[in-house]
């Protein structure tokens, strides 16, 4: 009896134990932590979530997501095995088997087509470390130049404008601490409320402090709730807006000219561009009354203070570069950024969309914000990693444009890590299309998303409760996440598959790591000296200290707050102010297709919606997706609340309900991407690319609606 009782008890404890996780959301760039604790009683689980009070981001907030961001982990419908699919369907395979099979398949697709016949394609929810990896086994381990990333949808049209006025790109200028006390605020094409909830307070700090909130967007959101002046400006039509307004800052006497004599060029030509312009057809082409635009201008120009914010909004389109550059005028034209109060934001999106872009998934890029075109660079990163620089592949293509090479079947085999391109590339159709007729597609996903589906091996990953490593935030805060929880199944982590199948691949001795930390390590050396040096940075500094700002060039320096101060990145310290020439949408609505189209995101959903669509607590509140229309507008086209509504461009369809509000303007609708099949929106929009960015005009193309 007493041998049965203490059996029982062990046995009890076994099924039944706490374990605790100093855990990180992996949604968005804020990065928010929390402390989660699994309960398991026999075989129920038990969640609890509680924020942490000590974060200097969030400052102890969580949103709806970040409180239920577990539910997708322990949901059961994890791949917890590799598998591989035979005649159309997918079976379980051990590792070993599915790692010689990748290994057959990709060389023989390189010998028969050469190194570059492989793509591989990565995400902003990489740490940094697997980010680092990734670019790292592209160029090692494959020899190939095609590598980019979804991060080219997100922050490329900010990133290349923010390089080519400051010569550096950090998100944030500024600090989060600088928003309470800005005089002045412009959010451009930003719906905070709803994307980066827990930052809210900064901004009802600062409306407490009398700060005046200007929001652009061609919606009323829960962001817009918040606005003073709420710019209801036509979607596409940005870059002229900030013309009206640069042009009546100038001509009012607002712009700060000895900032601008001495710490910026290219003012002139701006002067010069803008006397050309006339602000009626300014406010014609934006659909902005001149009298707004003049409040406006007097607002920003007036205040001692002051802020400008870009996000998705403005920057999704063909012509969002030259868009952004004219956000970053604002600043530099009334001499706000570099000092408490002012600077320049893109609010960054993914939770590690800050660190993917600096360390080597872009087509261009080599860690530490290098440059792959450049000879120093080259040499610096290969001596690194111990090959000759010659070895080293030229860039590549964006990302859109490998799912053309796929299409022209010049790209044979890929390689997805942390990506559904599937739902989030535009003109989906063409894009599924191209994916099936792959000779060889590998996903590594915690899931079977609408991508994996079409592949022929998917490789089982870890979540952010399991996966350690470092991100970077939207402030350019390195922080660390531990993943302390027991991996499911035969998930591996990304950079344990990476490594993996280096060794497969016949160069294992470029990827000895047995730790995250380990890449770190390597990640440091090799960011030293570049634009994103992280050499200061150690897990030690990070598990003792709230996080470290790059740049963070050695162990004894603090990190840096905020940037430019007192000189900017370009060799001669100055800032490049630059004239933007008038922008338009790249479709014009017609007889066939009347209406403007734009889309964005919901709070309760995360981008292509694999993690959130999961959660019975998420999606149980917001379970589908709906296309707002103006009340005129669904009249016009006889549609009623709750009707199913078929949402026709050039390149597809998608359905949806209806869902009739005045709060978005007549010519526009707008609905979110996170949906799969007839309801992703993506099989509609526009692919057409910024020349320089090569960001897809996500945010604006034009539709026919009518009822399904
Ligand atoms: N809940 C939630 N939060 C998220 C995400 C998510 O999927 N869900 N994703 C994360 C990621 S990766 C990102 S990139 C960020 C994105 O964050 P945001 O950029 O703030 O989000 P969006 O909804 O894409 O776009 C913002 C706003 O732009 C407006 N807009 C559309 N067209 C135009 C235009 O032509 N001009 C102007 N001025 N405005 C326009 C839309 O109406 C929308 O309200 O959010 C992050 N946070
Ligand atoms: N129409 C329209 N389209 C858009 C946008 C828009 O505003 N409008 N926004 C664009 C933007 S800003 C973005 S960022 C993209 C994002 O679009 P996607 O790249 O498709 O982003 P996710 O939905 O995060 O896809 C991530 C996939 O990777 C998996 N995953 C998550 N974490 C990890 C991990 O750590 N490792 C691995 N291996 N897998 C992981 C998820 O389960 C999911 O299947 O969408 C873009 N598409
Ligand atoms: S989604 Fe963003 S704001 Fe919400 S909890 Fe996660 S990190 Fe924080
Ligand atoms: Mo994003």
């Amino acid at each position: 009896m007493k041998d049965f009782l203490s059996n029982f008890q062990t046995k009890y404890k076994e099924l039944n134990k706490e374990e605790i996780y100093d855990a990180r959301c992996p949604y968005c760039s804020v990065q928010c932590t929390m402390q989660v604790m699994e309960e398991r009683i026999v075989s129920r689980r038990v969640f609890k979530v509680k924020p942490n009070k000590e974060d200097p981001s969030s400052e102890g907030r969580l949103c709806i997501k970040g409180v239920n961001a577990h539910e997708h982990v322990v949901n059961g419908q994890r791949v917890l095995f590799p598998l591989i699919k035979i005649d159309g369907e997918f079976h379980r395979v051990s590792w070993g088997l599915a790692l010689d099979y990748m290994k057959d398949k990709f060389t023989k697709l390189q010998a028969e087509y050469g190194n570059d016949a492989l793509g591989v394609y990565g995400g902003g929810s990489l740490t940094n470390e697997e980010a680092y990896l990734l670019g790292k086994f592209a160029r090692v381990a494959l020899k190939t130049k095609y590598i980019d990333y979804n991060g080219r949808f997100c922050m490329s049209s900010a990133a290349t404008a923010a390089n080519q006025a400051f010569g550096m790109d950090r998100g944030l200028t500024c600090t989060l601490s600088d928003i309470p006390i800005a005089e002045c605020i412009i959010l451009a094409g930003t719906n905070i409320a709803e994307c980066q909830p827990v930052l809210m307070p900064y901004f009802l700090k600062a409306k407490k402090r009398g700060s005046y909130i200007m929001v652009i967007d061609p919606r009323e959101t829960p962001t817009t709730k918040l606005a003073d002046l709420h710019i209801k400006i036509k979607p596409g039509m940005d870059a002229n807006l900030v013309n009206g307004l640069l042009k009546e800052i100038i001509e009012q006497g607002y712009a700060d000219h000895s900032f601008i004599k001495e710490r910026t060029k290219g003012f002139t030509e701006l002067q010069a561009y803008l006397q050309s312009i006339d602000l009626q057809e300014i406010s014609e082409l934006t659909d902005v009354p001149a009298s707004i635009i003049q409040l406006a201008a007097e607002r920003f120009g007036k205040a001692e203070t002051g802020i400008v914010f870009t996000a998705r909004g403005v920057e999704q389109h063909a012509s969002g570069v030259e868009t952004v550059k004219n956000f970053i005028n604002l600043a530099l034209v009334t001499g706000k950024i570099g000092r408490p109060g002012c600077g320049y934001g893109a609010i960054t999106g993914q939770a590690n969309g800050q660190g993917g872009r600096e360390h080597g998934q872009k087509a261009d890029q080599l860690p530490g914000y290098r440059s792959l075109s450049n000879p120093e660079h080259r040499q610096h990163i290969a001596g690194i990693w111990g090959i000759d620089d010659i070895e080293l592949p030229e860039k590549g293509v964006s990302a859109y444009e490998m799912m053309e090479k796929i299409a022209a079947e010049e790209i044979k085999g890929l390689f997805i890590m942390g990506s559904n391109p599937v739902v989030s590339n535009p003109n989906a159709i063409f894009v599924e299309k191209a994916l099936k007729e792959l000779d060889f597609l590998v996903v590594a996903d915690m899931y079977i998303s609408e991508t994996a589906r079409l592949a022929d091996v998917i490789l089982p990953t870890t979540s952010y409760l399991e996966d350690t490593g470092t991100l970077t935030n939207l402030e350019g805060r390195v922080v660390l996440r531990e993943g302390n929880r027991r991996k499911p199944g035969e998930t591996k982590h990304d950079w344990e598959i990476l490594c993996d199948l280096a060794v497969a691949l016949g160069q294992g001795e470029y990827f000895p790591f047995s730790s995250a930390e380990e890449i770190f390590e390597e990640l440091r050396a090799a960011s030293k000296g570049g634009m994103a040096d992280y050499y200061g940075i150690t897990y030690q500094r990070l598990q003792e200290e709230q996080g470290v700002l790059w740049p963070c060039p050695d162990i004894s320096h603090p990190g840096t707050g905020r940037l430019f101060e007192m000189t900017f990145a370009h060799e001669d310290g100055k800032a490049v102010i630059s004239a933007v020439a008038r922008q338009e949408p790249r479709e014009e609505v017609s007889h066939e297709f009347p209406l403007y189209l734009t889309t964005g995101r919901i709070m309760h959903h995360y981008l292509s919606g694999v993690q959130t669509r999961k959660s019975p607590k998420l999606n149980g509140l917001y379970s589908e997706p709906s296309i707002a229309i103006h009340p005129n507008t669904a009249q016009k086209y006889q549609l009623e609340e709750g009707d199913l509504v078929k949402i026709r461009s050039k390149r597809g369809n998608a359905v949806m309900k209806a869902s009739i509000t005045p709060s978005i303007r007549e010519d526009t609708l707008f609905t979110s991407f996170h949906w799969s099949d007839l309801q992703s929106i993506n099989r509609v929009t526009n692919p057409a690319l910024d020349p320089q960015s090569k960001m897809p005009e996500f945010k604006v193309c034009v539709v026919n609606i009518s009822p399904l």
